[in-house]
């Protein structure tokens, strides 16, 4: 008989298999956050759905407050709700960058100078 002859073929190749793939997917990329938020003292602040596209991948990344002195951009880079990268605007031109350190919690000046 046929199938006892193949039955008796060495190990099963679909347990073999099983060992080589490994599913070790991130948490899926396709989840679609509504709201950025941003921690300040141990608090969470909701700032409301990202409006703005900062990298033009077609994803509302960021969104901007006015401020007194001029404009605050609040930008989560990587997709997680957390805003990550604050950037303000002078009204005079100038800017400022920090990013926030993910081990520390810490923000990190990184950038600063004039538009244009
Ligand atoms: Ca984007
Ligand atoms: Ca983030």
């Amino acid at each position: 008989m046929d199938s006892e002859f193949l039955a008796g073929l060495g190990g099963d190749p679909a347990d073999e298999q099983a060992a080589y793939v490994q599913h070790a997917e991130p948490a899926p990329a396709s989840e679609v956050y509504d709201n950025l938020w941003i921690v300040e003292n141990d608090r969470i602040w909701d700032l409301g759905p990202a409006d703005v596209d900062t990298d033009a991948d077609g994803i509302a990344d960021s969104l901007t407050r006015p401020g007194p002195d001029g404009l605050t951009v609040y930008t989560d880079s990587d997709r997680d709700g957390q805003v990550d990268l604050i950037t303000e605007v002078r009204k005079d031109g100038g800017f400022s960058s920090q990013r926030l350190d993910p081990s520390s919690g810490e923000w990190i000046a990184t950038d600063s100078g004039r538009l244009g």
